[in-house]
């Protein structure tokens, strides 16, 4: 205890000082600039809300080109020099059916490994598949192929590099994009809004993070929707839209306003439900929440709630002030809604479509008949696992992270389901801080939380766990075999050891 103490003082001493020091978590290992100083935070909102640009499958086959390299970018009235897929942040979206197979070129134009993460779909870990093991050197091209069986669920999905010890970088410095999965073209109304947090130097680089921010998990200075600055969302009142919003920051929680915008939650991630009241919506990092919106005359914001995600337990460490975890209310956008008619989408004659008394729509349309999605608490789980979050003092002055006081190791196997079978997962945070659990592949049907029986199950892939607090999963390994990842999406702590290996076989 003594011993915590010190290397306690020494973490806390080294972080107020702003020197160097090497640990568990270490500086970057990067090309990223290592000028931790902020620059003027941008303004000049208000543009239009831009949609990104969107690639969809023909006759069951998507094939894009993802080039990866740095790009100057528009954010508000400042340029900033991010990484981008393709020249845009976001990169395009990707639309796809159930069924269809996704083949990307990905050209790695940047000086650092990475690899690709299809977050949120069924497809293989193996091969060439959704394999976080690979490793695309810089000035490398690889050819991934994913192939979505014929029942995947719909929804929003994203990807992103998964490069371990390079993923919190290389997203926070703009390499992100949606995946569509619909059965049909995109309904009338939808809107897409990719929200991500970034930091910039005075000069216009992504600001190098701090150990403080590895060690909190960094939330950007800029909140962007899309990639832009508190945009404006042209609606018409009383016209129902539907937003998919996704998370793609680091570490920040969305909890998102809804207030004036007649709100109703369609769902988050995979999980689809009757259209009701999205209540208190926090979104982790890497959830999505699929929503119908229809806006009052006038114009309110579009916002994110404070919300305090704990700290380290250390004093000075914890919650607020100057240490990353703000937990500030951003505006995200501003939503204009006029009832002159003007529909937002570029094409007045399509405004009576969806009005205010249509219930039913795209609502009642999308709910997925899965087998994949079937309900799991009457099966006998072939396994029990409790999983815990663990934060410990390392050997130098760095703090360790992890899951049963163990760090990532790719060549380890830490669970190992026979495929086919139901396990039942107990996720364990006795940290002081709030961790997101996400599983690659495999959907978590969440039964359990501290002990006892959830009254309503629900699906997620990203599946917050509070400081102190457990929750159970029942996961069914089907239709794949292949060994893939579980990990914290406070995607510093992912870099900094909190990831396991699953390995389903048999
Ligand atoms: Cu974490």
């Amino acid at each position: 205890m003594r011993e915590m103490t010190r290397r306690q003082a020494l973490i806390l001493g080294a972080v107020g000082a702003g020197s160097l020091v090497t640990g568990a978590v270490g500086l970057s290992q990067t090309g990223l600039p290592w000028d931790q100083r902020s620059g003027p935070i941008p303004s000049g909102g208000g543009a239009d809300l831009l949609q990104p640009n969107v690639l969809s499958s023909s006759d069951g086959l998507l094939e894009v080109e993802l080039e990866m390299g740095r790009a100057e970018v528009t954010l508000g009235d400042r340029t900033a020099l991010m990484l981008t897929y393709n020249g845009t942040v976001p990169g395009p979206t990707l639309r796809l059916r159930p069924g269809d197979t996704l083949r990307v070129r990905l050209h790695n134009d940047i000086d650092e490994p990475t690899n690709l993460h299809v977050h949120g779909l069924h497809v293989s870990p193996e091969g060439n598949g959704d394999n976080p093991f690979l490793k695309i050197e810089p000035g490398e091209t690889f050819d991934y192929e994913f192939t979505l069986p014929s029942d995947h669920p719909t929804g929003t999905f994203w990807y992103h590099p998964h490069h371990h010890g390079y993923v919190a970088d290389q997203i926070f410095a703009g390499l992100y994009g949606a995946i569509l999965v619909e059965d049909g073209p995109p309904a009338d109304g939808e809107r897409l809004l990719i929200v991500s947090d970034v930091s910039l130097t005075s000069d216009g680089n992504v600001r190098a993070a701090s150990i403080r921010d590895r060690m909190m998990g960094r939330e950007g200075e800029i909140v962007l929707v899309n990639g832009q600055v508190q945009p404006r969302i042209a609606a018409t009142a009383g016209r129902r839209e539907r937003w998919r919003v996704v998370n793609t920051c680091v570490s920040r929680h969305l909890r998102l306003d809804l207030a004036g915008m007649g709100a109703l939650l369609l769902g988050v991630d995979v999980d689809r439900h009757e259209p009701r009241d999205p209540g208190d919506l926090i979104l982790a990092p890497g959830n999505r929440a699929e929503l119908l919106v229809t806006a009052d005359a006038g114009t309110s914001e579009f916002r994110t709630l404070g919300y305090d995600r704990g700290g380290m337990g250390m004093g000075m460490m914890g919650g607020g002030g100057p240490f990353g975890n703000d937990g500030r209310a951003v505006v995200l956008a501003t939503v204009e809604a006029d009832g002159s008619g003007r529909t937002g989408f570029g094409d007045a004659d399509d405004g009576g479509q969806a009005g205010a008394g249509d219930e039913g729509g795209a609502a009642t349309s999308t709910l997925p008949e899965q087998t994949l999605l079937r309900d799991l608490r009457d099966a006998e789980p072939a396994a029990r696992r409790t999983i815990s979050f663990t934060m410990g003092m390392g050997m130098g002055a760095g703090m360790t992270f992890g899951f049963n006081g163990q760090e990532f190791d790719a060549d380890r196997t830490d669970q190992d389901p026979a495929a086919g079978s139901v396990e039942e997962w107990t996720i364990l945070n006795t940290t002081p801080m709030d961790h997101p659990f996400h599983l690659h592949v495999w959907p978590m049907q969440v039964v359990g939380a501290n002990g006892s029986a959830v009254s309503e199950p629900y699906w997620r892939d990203v599946v917050q766990v509070p400081a102190g607090e457990s929750r159970t999963m029942r996961i069914a390994f089907d239709t794949f075999t292949g060994r893939t990842v579980y990990h914290c999406h406070i995607l510093d702590h992912e870099d900094a050891g909190m990831m396991g290996v699953v390995e389903a076989s048999g």
